[in-house]
């Protein structure tokens, strides 16, 4: 008897659902015309090809949870607001205040390519425009609208994505403890994780606990992604154009331990992440599936 080959199946949702953020996300980005660099930078940083993890969380989540065409059609809204706020992230990540890098999804980084000045407003304009869509999802009553754009601004925020950029900034660059580290990368990697799948619950009208663990399994999920990324990028040419000064020496769990023993942690924040999705209820669905194609081809 053949067996389905799920990962071919499911390399193939895969694409499908980031060929449907990627045509929402080029209707709701602005038109650039060349002579417009903040749009220009926009469109390109965010449409730039990148794993889209963050749209596929929520996507495949509401897909777990059941969902029909019209909560799926509000997902891709909020998907693409998730991935707008991810990309407005990594246009300051980038600068040389921050990781200093020449590189981003292969390509010169936005403000090596357009200025720094560009990359600051670029930023802001996005983020902006992430915040304008998720206010305007439609099909969906005011209350759950009010409480997914406080979601999102609380993954964004002083409490989100902007106090595990500044831990890491000001801690990343001297020797920690593991539990230290594993704090910073809780705070920078896992708020727009946990916000995708909250999203998704949000939408659904799941229950309380399902959504707790929803957000275990997308906590555990952004620490394995994490360190896969630390991994990665002892060899990706990223690290290679970033200035030594700033990133070079960054105390990472890859640092501490070395790569045997991040994946040891890798596999061990997945398996976290599957008990939680079987606690959910949905240990045999897309959310699952995507684990193991994370274990099969991690980047
Ligand atoms: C909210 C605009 C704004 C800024 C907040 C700069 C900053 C402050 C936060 C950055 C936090 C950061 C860079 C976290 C690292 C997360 C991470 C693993 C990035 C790489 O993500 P991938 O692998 O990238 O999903 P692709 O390119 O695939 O999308």
């Amino acid at each position: 008897i053949a067996l389905p080959d799920t990962h071919h199946d499911f390399g193939q949702t895969v694409s499908t659902l980031r060929a449907q953020v990627d045509e929402r996300l080029g209707q709701w980005l602005p038109l650039a015309p060349p002579q417009d660099a903040i749009a220009t930078a926009m469109r390109e940083g965010t449409l730039a090809p990148g794993k889209r993890v963050r749209p596929l969380l929520l996507l495949l989540t509401l897909k777990d949870l059941q969902q029909d065409a019209t909560a799926f059609d509000a997902g891709l809204d909020l998907a693409c607001a998730l991935e707008m706020v991810h990309a407005a992230s990594l246009f300051l990540d980038d600068m040389p205040c921050m990781d200093n890098a020449e590189l981003r999804r292969g390509r010169p980084t936005i403000h090596r390519e357009f200025g720094e000045d560009v990359a600051v407003l670029g930023s802001v304009a996005l983020l902006s425009q992430a915040f304008s869509i998720a206010a305007s999802t439609a099909s969906i009553d005011a209350s759950t609208r009010n409480q997914l754009v406080r979601l999102l601004s609380q993954a964004t925020g002083a409490q989100g994505l902007v106090r595990g950029q500044f831990h890491d900034l000001r801690e990343g660059q001297r020797a920690r403890p593991l539990e230290a580290i594993a704090h910073t990368n809780r705070l920078k990697t896992c708020p727009l994780f946990t916000a995708a799948v909250e999203s998704a619950a949000l939408l659904a009208d799941a229950s309380a606990s399902c959504t707790r663990h929803l957000n275990g399994f997308a906590t555990e999920l952004g620490l394995a992604f994490q360190l896969l990324d630390d991994l990665a990028d002892g060899l990706s040419p990223q690290q290679i154009g970033k200035d030594s000064g700033k990133d070079a020496g960054k105390s990472t769990v890859v640092a501490l331990l070395g790569p045997e023993a991040a994946r040891q942690h890798i596999e061990e924040h997945l398996a976290r992440a599957e008990q939680h999705l079987i606690d959910a209820g949905i240990g045999d669905g897309h959310l699952a599936q995507l684990l193991e194609y994370f274990c099969a081809k991690p980047h």
